[in-house]
């Protein structure tokens, strides 16, 4: 894959061009997604706004997926100060195995702004369960993006815990995720995102888990007959810096990331929710593939079965697991539905 998006500027050779901003030093940011994406959406702001807020100092190189490798490669890139900003999220388990917290089903509430604005308050990303999760692996986390419900692709239709006994489904590499696919009956199987189209039209895999943006843009739904929404989880992104990268930057420069990461709080859950939507139409009109929206009886069977996985979580994780449950618990107590 090329480079999809650079300033145009003499990227790190020293070269001062007469007349024309030239940066002082290059960020790099590794997304898991590709160009037309969220997180391609959110970088290219964040590099944009960054830009204008130091004068044309700093450039934001951005690096789609495929480009720094598989997935756990971007995480490792990060943590070795390869490049300095990533983000992290289902397979990011093996790196920061407390970020499996969003791999639970069921504990989020359906008003998405809500998700969005209060996992990204004091109260839950400055936490120091939060905070250190990502510390202790040299990572800090800057920003949660969620990117929208789950929504769940098959070649059959399937409604009820019972349809989706035995069915391989793809789940992205962690183990809470397998858990909850194992607890609903299903045969959960583990696919970098890149082999994935090749896998469902193979057979390999006969479902899949995503926002229905990627669906679209991976080209999956057409492999694929029937679109499930349960709502059981959205999908959730983490910024991250490399620790001691961000905390080597002088006051401005880190202040100018978190006023950035501030403002595109509204701004991405607004784009998010855009391209779900707009992306949607275009699943419905380029091909047959069949919407089925569980009712909330349906919803209740496979909650159900996936309560004893919070559990799994704690033990995998520990004390801070159990924390991070107990906290998220609280912050949307008044929220659920
Ligand atoms: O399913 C995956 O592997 C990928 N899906 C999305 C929407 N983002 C990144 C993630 O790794």
């Amino acid at each position: 894959m090329r480079l999809q998006y650079t300033y145009p500027v003499a990227l790190g050779l020293g070269l001062a061009l007469a007349g024309t901003a030239t940066a002082q030093e290059t960020w790099r940011f590794g997304l898991e997604e590709i160009e037309g994406s969220v997180q391609y959406e959110y970088a290219a702001e964040f590099a944009e706004l960054v830009n204008e807020k130091t004068d044309g100092d700093v450039n934001v190189q951005l690096f789609p997926y495929g480009e720094l490798g598989g997935l756990t490669d971007i995480y490792d890139a990060v943590q070795a100060g390869a490049i300095q900003l990533a983000f992290g999220s289902g397979f990011l388990g093996g790196t920061v195995p407390e970020s499996q917290l969003f791999s639970l089903n069921f504990i989020l509430p359906q008003d998405e702004w809500v998700t969005t604005r209060k996992l990204n308050s004091d109260t839950f990303i400055e936490s120091d369960a939060w905070q250190n999760s990502f510390r202790d692996r040299g990572l800090v986390p800057l920003a949660i993006v969620p990117e929208g419900f789950q929504v769940w692709t098959f070649n059959e239709p399937i409604r009820t815990p019972e349809d989706m006994e035995g069915v391989q489904i793809r789940v992205m590499d962690n183990l809470l995720l397998r858990e909850t696919y194992r607890a609903y009956g299903a045969q959960p199987t583990s696919i970098e995102y890149g082999e994935l189209y090749s896998a469902l039209q193979q057979g390999q895999a006969e479902g899949n888990i995503q926002p229905v943006f990627a669906h679209e843009e991976m080209g999956f739904y057409e492999v694929q007959d029937y679109m499930v929404f349960a709502n059981q989880a959205q999908f959730i992104a983490t910024v991250m810096a490399n620790q001691d990268w961000y905390e080597g930057l002088p006051d401005t420069y880190r202040e100018v990331i978190d006023e950035t990461t501030d403002e595109l709080v509204r701004y991405i859950h607004d784009v998010q929710q855009e391209l779900n939507n707009e992306r949607l139409d275009t699943i419905t009109s380029e091909s047959d593939i069949e919407i089925i929206r569980l009712s909330n009886e349906e919803r209740a069977a496979f909650e159900e079965l996936a309560q004893p996985v919070r559990q799994v979580f704690v033990d995998e994780v520990g004390e801070r697991g159990q924390e991070l449950l107990d906290l998220i618990d609280q912050l949307f107590e008044e929220d659920r539905m």
